[in-house]
């Protein structure tokens, strides 16, 4: 694995470290230590901090302009939409699911389905129709009528949210080679108090706010690189094909590269915050200029205008574009150097790709052409029945999942309070999200099933380093 031996990555390390002191205490390459280079997983805009604010910090090496573009970009993203008309921030709704970026995506970090007594936060419902036989794969899902392919269970004064969902959730048990028996919970949801009547035969997809930090990154890698990847009449007999995603670019005005959301279903940060700000909060912008409400009842006027101009679309952008990625931890310790060797040996890193290089991102020099440890492929992998949500999105089937990056996966816990895993946050810890890979990863988690327990320990122990 030749990323654990680049001189390159050390001496970025040393400037980083350089540029983090102050002038009195001059420090030397000499003096500073040497890491495994696997442990800057964000190249040059990683940053040593593992404390709950882990996710939330400017990359490193933004230039003044740079980090002041993103500060801005970091109010927008924390502020809070309310009715329009008002003085600050309004165009909230009429229904929406949060009010602003950070109440999904809490401490950039991750979000989590509700708990026993709660509603929901940031966990939402993607609804379509099923599609017709000819003009299914690759094409985007079929809106519902009078819900669009969202469901937005809030709404401001004087309007009706679309409805409620109850979750409840099936324990199963699986038993390890070893006799250790590992309770899962598999999630069922009931579509309640909807304001008219939906469909028989709708398609519903549950999807946990991701965490947004290293996205820049991710979107800085050359298409060529990850479709090297790809493989998907599995030529090469692994048993695991991996599919690029082809979704609408509303800016290009043709099909591209999906690679952010759960089903790689976005082309771009630019458009994703575009339709964050419209499925998710029911506010409008230059790229998407229609209310998600349009057509429904309570939408009684409509501005001309869009709710948030492209000076705000652009900071908050940048903003998700350069946040730094926190540096792993305890590369050292032994335990998690076998736990590293159990990864690849169970063919986890055939998705969980770990190194990449980035090409160049127009305007974002600072996630440019970086060496990265992101551990995703950014590609579409069958993952079984048991993870499916049957709910196709473009080229995605309705059991086919990006692989999500798990670059601070181990910092979940500290900075969000929770380690629900997975798309809908069914599993409850690490092990349980392994637990429940089927399909292309069915080899995978058969290896972790025959595992000794020391072994899955030290396999738990490397993720929890990242
Ligand atoms: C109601 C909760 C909610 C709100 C509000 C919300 N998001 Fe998200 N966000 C999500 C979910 C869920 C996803 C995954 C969507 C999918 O898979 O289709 C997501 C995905 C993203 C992604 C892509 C992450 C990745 O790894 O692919 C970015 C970037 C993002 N949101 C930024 C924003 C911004 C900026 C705002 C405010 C304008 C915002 N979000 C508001 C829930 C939310
Ligand atoms: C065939 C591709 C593939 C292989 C092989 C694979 N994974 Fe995954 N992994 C995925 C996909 C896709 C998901 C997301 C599934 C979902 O959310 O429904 C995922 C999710 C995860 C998650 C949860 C991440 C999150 O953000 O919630 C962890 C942890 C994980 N994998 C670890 C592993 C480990 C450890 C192995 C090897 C034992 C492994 N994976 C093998 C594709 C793969
Ligand atoms: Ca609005
Ligand atoms: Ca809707
Ligand atoms: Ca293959």
């Amino acid at each position: 694995m030749k990323y654990f031996h680049s001189l390159l990555s050390v001496t970025l390390l040393a400037l980083i470290l350089l540029s983090a002191c102050d002038s009195e205490s001059p420090v030397t390459v000499e003096s500073i230590p040497i890491f495994s280079t696997s442990e800057i997983s964000g190249g040059e805009t990683t940053v040593f901090d593992a404390s709950s604010h882990a996710f939330s910090i400017p990359a490193p090496n933004l230039s003044t302009a740079a980090l002041a573009k993103h500060l801005e970009g970091d109010v927008e993203f924390e502020a809070v939409f309310v009715t329009a008309p008002a003085v600050v921030n309004p165009g909230l709704g009429p229904i929406y699911n949060n009010v602003s970026c950070i109440n999904c995506h809490s401490r950039d970090g991750r979000g989590r389905p509700p708990g026993a007594n709660e509603g929901l936060v940031s966990l939402l419902f993607r609804l379509s129709l099923p599609k017709m036989e000819d003009s299914g794969v690759g094409k985007p899902p079929t809106p519902v009528p009078g819900f669009g392919t969202q469901l937005n269970n809030r709404s401001i004064v004087n309007a009706t949210p679309e409805g409620k969902v109850k979750i409840d959730y099936t324990e199963q048990t699986l038993t390890t080679a070893d006799g250790t028996r590992v309770h899962l919970r598999h999630p069922n949801y009931t579509l309640t108090e909807t304001y008219q009547q939906l469909p028989e035969n709708i398609e519903v997809s549950p999807r946990v706010a991701p965490a947004v930090f290293g996205l820049g990154l991710l979107e800085a890698i050359p298409e060529e690189a990850i479709l090297a990847y790809a493989d998907e009449a599995d030529v090469d007999g692994d048993g695991i094909s991996g599919k690029p995603n082809y979704v609408w670019d509303v800016v290009k005005q043709r099909y591209t590269l999906g690679r952010f959301g759960w089903k790689a279903n976005q082309p771009t940060l630019l458009q994703q915050v575009a339709a964050a700000y419209n499925d998710d909060m029911g506010i409008t912008t230059s790229l998407f200029q229609t209310e998600n409400s349009a057509g429904q009842p309570q939408l009684t006027e409509h501005s001309a205008v869009p709710e948030v101009s492209d000076e705000i679309l652009d900071v908050v952008t940048f903003y998700v574009q350069t946040l730094a990625v926190p540096a792993r931890r305890d590369v050292d310790n032994p335990q998690v150097k076998h736990g590293e060797q159990l990864f690849a040996k169970a063919q986890c890193a055939s998705c969980h790709v770990p190194t990449f290089r980035t090409g160049v991102l127009a305007g974002v020099p600072s996630v440019s052409n970086q060496t990265i440890h992101p551990y995703t492929d950014l590609l579409l992998h069958d993952m079984g029945p048991g993870l499916a949500d049957n709910r196709p999105d473009f080229h995605a089937s309705g059991s086919e999942w990006r692989t999500p990056p798990l670059w601070g996966i181990g910092l979940v816990q500290r900075v969000n309070g929770h380690t629900n895993f997975l798309h809908d946050g069914r599993a409850r810890n690490l092990m349980e999200a392994i637990l429940w890979h089927g399909g292309e990863a069915e080899v995978s988690r058969q290896a972790v099933e025959q595992m000794s327990k020391a072994e899955r320990d030290a396999l738990i122990v490397f993720l929890e380093s990242l």
